[in-house]
């Protein structure tokens, strides 16, 4: 298919040039070794600050550069878009709505010299963010913060985090507020490293007394819940970017593999069957990529919010290209499911995409939300 979407008009001159660039970049640097998840994204987060890339993680946030940027990665190598991703997601309330002195962080982050997590998820609160059980209390000098978090990406090797907790300005989301924590603050513990299908550093933490000064609060307190919707706002699509990548790549192999593979003196590739199925997957790519890119322009065109965009090309495009990497599976034939074979690899890698981020049911229900608003329309 080539790279023609890059001439929809969705895209400037400069995203176009990013493409090419990075594209070059990934040739010469991907894939890395994931022998060692925590060395190799330590090594990928310098290596992608030193290419420049993460100066478009944080600071001003495009919408299409950073899913032009996940969907390259992602097809080269899904630790090297995680390893961008998460600077994003991490710093993105600080992107979004920090400080002067908040965004010193941002400045190490973009530059690769420091490792962002985010931390939101609770072992009582995942889809439902309301749920949210780690406290603030205002004292003296700042803020005394006690509780959980959980499946925290980069969780035992970010040198910060953005983590979210209840201040009890009201009951359920309107009792939230957001602070940024360094990882080498007293009382934060990492108790547990969690082991996923595809592998990548993710944690379980602990706060117990941890004390941050009254400039860690992000934001006005109480608007945490918002704050925390507004940033996957952003990076909900490119959720939806890098499950485009992995698809893109699934086909990529699975074109290759049906014109060399043989059945019956002539390639898998001239079988009606199979060329219906390799439309359906081109099909369900395009269709993905129309809708991260409608959500990521209509961003960058300065909608304030984009909440029913965002949620429709994470879920189609998660959801596709889990569809379209089965069928790669399929099409590999024994190859498919031999560990270490790409096609293998893409099958574990796209499955939490569906899950993170906000999951597929989820997504349903903000789409429908907005379709149906309470209290009328
Ligand atoms: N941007 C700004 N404000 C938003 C918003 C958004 N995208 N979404 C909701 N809000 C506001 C609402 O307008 C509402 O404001 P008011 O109280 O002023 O009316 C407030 O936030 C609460 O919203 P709502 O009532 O819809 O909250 P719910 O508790 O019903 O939860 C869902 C909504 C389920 C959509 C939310 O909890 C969610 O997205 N969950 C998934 C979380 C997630 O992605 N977790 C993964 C973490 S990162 S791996």
């Amino acid at each position: 298919m080539g790279k023609s979407f890059l001439d929809w008009p969705f895209f400037d001159a400069r995203h176009r040039d990013l493409a090419v660039a990075l594209e070059a970049w990934c040739s010469a640097h991907l894939p890395v070794d994931h022998g060692d998840v925590d060395a190799a994204c330590r090594g990928l987060v310098a290596d992608l600050g030193a290419g420049g890339w993460l100066q478009h993680s944080g600071g001003v946030l495009d919408v299409r550069t950073l899913c032009l940027i996940r969907e390259t990665l992602a097809r080269h190598d899904g630790l090297a878009d995680f390893a961008f991703a998460m600077q994003g997601l991490g710093m993105g309330a600080v992107s979004l709505f920090g400080s002067a002195e908040q965004r010193e962080w941002l400045e190490r982050t973009r530059a690769g010299a420091a490792i962002a997590g985010f931390a939101l998820t609770e072992p009582g609160a995942g889809s439902d963010v309301a749920a949210t059980a780690t406290t603030a209390e205002r004292v003296q000098g700042g803020w005394l913060l006690n509780g959980e978090k959980t499946w925290i990406s980069n969780g035992g090797i970010a040198d910060v985090y953005v983590i979210f907790a209840r201040t009890g300005e009201a009951p359920g989301a309107r009792g939230l507020s957001a602070f940024l924590m360094p990882a080498d603050q007293a009382g934060l513990q990492v108790v547990e490293r969690l082991e996923v299908i595809a592998p990548h550093p993710l944690a379980r933490l602990r706060l117990e007394g941890v004390v941050l000064p009254g400039g860690a609060l992000i934001g006005r307190a109480g608007e945490g819940f918002k704050l925390a919707m507004a940033v996957l706002d952003v990076f909900r699509s490119t959720v939806g970017a890098a499950a485009l990548g992995f698809a893109r790549r699934a086909l990529d192999e699975t074109l290759a593999r049906v014109q060399a593979r043989r059945i019956q003196g002539q390639p898998l590739a001239e079988l009606q069957m199979v060329q219906g199925h390799i439309a359906d997957m081109a099909l369900e790519i395009d269709a993905a990529a129309l809708l991260i890119y409608r959500a990521a322009w209509t961003k960058d065109q300065g909608a304030a919010r984009i909440t029913r965009e965002a949620a429709m090309a994470k879920l189609f495009a998660t959801e596709a290209a889990q569809r379209v990497i089965d069928m790669a599976v399929q099409l590999h034939g024994g190859e498919g499911v031999r560990h270490g074979s790409v096609v293998e690899r893409l099958y574990r890698e796209i499955r939490a995409l569906r899950i993170y981020e906000g999951a597929s049911d989820v997504q349903r229900v903000v789409i429908a939300r907005s379709l149906m608003p309470r209290g009328g329309a």
